[in-house]
């Protein structure tokens, strides 16, 4: 039987008929969209035999995938349909990548294992990376395929992604299609010297720079690269060189950058066109057979485009559908306790011994805390030493990469519990925990979950300065989809630790440096089955004449307080949020039943600070129950200095919560 390139004619009339699928549904979609029947598109006219190429190499269902919004062509290779694409258009209920939740071309497909998509470039990188790592603990032969364009590669993501998954060995392949544009930026602008070139110096990677309008010769290089991953090799990138027949979106117009030649050029290099006469003079198949395909397809997807825009839009009264899991976030357990004081960087540690035990699928990484340092405050001493490096690693100094490679091993079904080492490099992960963390299940209707925990040393009063001082909870409280834990002893830092693994959502957890070692924050230590629930406030003292809400280490100052007044036994009644996602308003509503009077205290700066919201809230929903101003008071709107004189000018102290609760209390 004839052959080409060793493919058969049979399966070159399939690749030909994805790849003209792929062609007249860009096609047809530009027409929808001319007929005001969707608002965006992203084509593939151009990459086509490239991605199809990679797809029809990666095995679907069984391998992994974090394609990119222009890899229409490989969904389809990969066995997603030209309705699955115009449900997405059209943003339908029964749109399988997120249920008309994201924008068309945000891929996901939880049985053929493509991962949902942000519309954030370059975020898959590491998170295919971390996908990777989890089928290496696996010990399986399963390959993670991550593409994007050439543009793209500038993002520091790519390459902290390349490391790690040079240093881990990972199985992927990253495929980068070269169409020499990112939006209006010619690559020349954008990159020092070629992709090929940059990514020279990566140890363990494998390389390719091939032409991907050849179908060919792209798929020779998956092939490679496939097997290589396979057989537990390392990770190798892919540069395949491809034209970019459309405009950037349905939203740009190239022929305002590009000059018409440019254009014309592009034209002849037609993946398609190139396939088809390549086929036809090898006689491999004729024009008859070809023109056989083309109508069939043209036929299916006019009709599947009518039967797409019969079927219904999401209900919406789901609009708010899987922010979180549906289930609830816990209830407590009975307090045992099995030893004397343990301070609270201890109890976490324990909690973390305790829930490794617990289950085979939670990791542990971040700087710096495997043994024998086992991190910088020791919050993780012992555990690599009990359960493997490799389960508890010491992780690159990059924050996106340990938050990024977790989203990856999380979606895969693990339970990273990382940890950023100090709250003041959060920052480079910020993108990671906005649109990836925090969006996972909503943005994939429950398809896909992410619930991993971010450990996070934060606070100041340890002469730390600008740097490893911050509070960040104002801005983690603004986010949906993360829940926030911030204890104030070691008992409730153990109880919720234990509670956030067992929880089905992404939890940021708040260590206090300042309260690590506090005697005042030691407490009795529960035993292994203790777990504190989530949103479930403690009444630290209680009293009738005010309530001050606080958390972590304001607990303490505001106790103080209270001692430094001389006021007595129940008067001021104070409130341990302990969580500050959820809040519990409940307990907050009872407490101003009684006293009618607020004080809210945070550590974090005044303006727009956490305790801004809290304050809005009461006035909104509870102002009947006052009896005087919602007050708050907090640390001033300033970086934290390290001379110690002035870092008690900065940061609230015991005095004045002294004053405010004397105002209040005057009022
Ligand atoms: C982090 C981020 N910055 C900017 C954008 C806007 N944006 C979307 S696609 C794109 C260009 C990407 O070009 P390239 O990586 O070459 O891929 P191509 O579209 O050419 O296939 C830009 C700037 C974005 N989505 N995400
Ligand atoms: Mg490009």
């Amino acid at each position: 039987m004839a052959r080409l390139n060793g493919f058969t004619k049979q399966q070159l009339l399939d690749v030909y008929r994805i790849m003209y699928s792929a062609r007249a549904l860009d096609n047809k979609i530009l027409i929808m969209l001319k007929q005001n029947k969707g608002f965006f598109h992203m084509g593939c006219s151009g990459h086509e035999a490239a991605q199809v190429a990679a797809g029809l190499t990666i095995n679907e269902g069984r391998d992994w995938s974090y394609p990119y919004y222009r890899d229409g062509a490989y969904t389809l290779a990969l066995g997603m349909t030209a309705r699955d694409h115009f449900l997405a258009f059209l943003g339908r209920a029964a749109d399988p990548n997120s249920g008309g939740r994201q924008m068309p071309m945000h891929y996901s497909n939880r049985s053929l294992r493509i991962v949902s998509q942000s519309s954030a470039t370059g975020t898959q990188y590491l998170q295919s990376v971390g996908c990777a790592m989890t089928r290496k603990l696996e010990k399986n032969k399963e390959v993670v395929y991550v593409s994007s364009g050439e543009g793209t590669t500038s993002q520091g993501d790519f390459h902290e992604a390349l490391n790690l998954a040079c240093i881990e060995k990972a199985p992927v392949v990253f495929h980068i299609q070269d169409n020499e544009y990112a939006i209006s930026t010619h690559k020349s602008e954008q990159t020092a010297g070629s992709v090929y070139s940059l990514t020279s110096g990566y140890e363990n990677l494998s390389r390719y720079e091939v032409d991907g309008t050849d179908f060919f010769e792209t798929s020779l290089a998956f092939k490679q690269a496939v097997e290589r991953a396979r057989r537990g090799k390392g990770p190798s990138i892919i540069i395949s060189n491809v034209v970019r027949l459309l405009p950037h979106s349905s939203s740009d117009d190239q022929r305002k950058y590009r000059t018409p030649e440019d254009l014309e050029n592009d034209l002849l290099r037609d993946p398609i066109i190139l396939f088809k006469n390549n086929c036809v003079n090898e006689k491999i198949f004729t024009e008859k057979d070809i023109v056989k395909i083309e109508n069939q397809v043209n036929k299916q997807i006019n009709e599947d485009a009518i039967w797409a825009e019969d079927q219904d839009h999401p209900d919406v009264n789901t609009a708010l559908n899987y922010v979180y899991s549906k289930e609830n976030t816990g209830t407590e357990t009975k307090l045992v306790n099995k030893s004397e004081n343990v301070v609270m960087v201890d109890a976490i540690n324990h909690a973390l011994h305790e829930e490794m035990a617990n289950n085979e699928k939670m990791v542990i990484y971040g700087e710096d805390i495997a043994d024998p340092k086992g991190g910088v405050f020791t919050a993780t001493k012992g555990l690599s030493t009990a359960f493997g490096k490799e389960r508890v690693f010491n992780s690159p100094l990059a924050e996106s990469s340990i938050v990024g490679t977790a989203v990856g091993m999380a979606v895969a079904g693990y339970k990273p519990v990382i940890e950023i080492q100090f709250a003041d490099y959060i920052w480079t992960a910020m993108m990671q925990i906005r649109n990836e963390v925090s969006v996972m299940r909503y943005r994939s209707n429950n398809d896909w979950v992410c619930p991993l925990i971010i450990r996070v040393p934060v606070g100041g009063y340890i002469h730390g300065a600008l740097c490893h001082s911050q509070s960040i909870d104002g801005y983690f409280m603004h986010m949906p989809g993360i829940y926030i834990a911030y204890p104030s002893n070691a008992k409730d830092a153990k109880g919720l630790l234990k509670m956030a693994c067992r929880m089905n959502d992404p939890v940021i957890f708040m260590e206090h440096k300042g309260l690590y070692r506090q005697p005042y924050a030691a407490t009795e230590e529960p035993n292994e089955d203790y777990l504190l629930p989530f949103g479930k406030a403690n009444y630290v003292a209680k009293g009738e004449d005010l309530t001050i809400i606080c958390w972590g280490a304001m607990v303490q100052k505001s106790i103080e307080a209270i001692q430094k007044l001389e006021l007595g036994e129940n008067s001021v009644e104070i409130i341990d949020l302990r969580t500050l996602n959820p809040i519990d308003y409940e307990t907050i509503e009872y407490s101003l039943s009684k006293t009618g009077k607020v004080l809210v205290v945070y550590e974090d700066n005044l303006t727009n600070g956490p305790g801004s919201e809290i304050c809005s809230v009461i006035t909104d929903k509870y102002f009947d129950l006052l009896d005087g101003p919602v007050r708050r008071i907090a640390s001033k709107d300033s970086p934290i200095p390290y001379n110690w004189f002035l870092e008690e000018k900065v940061l609230i102290q015991v005095e004045d919560i002294a004053r405010a609760i004397n105002d209040l209390l005057e009022y």
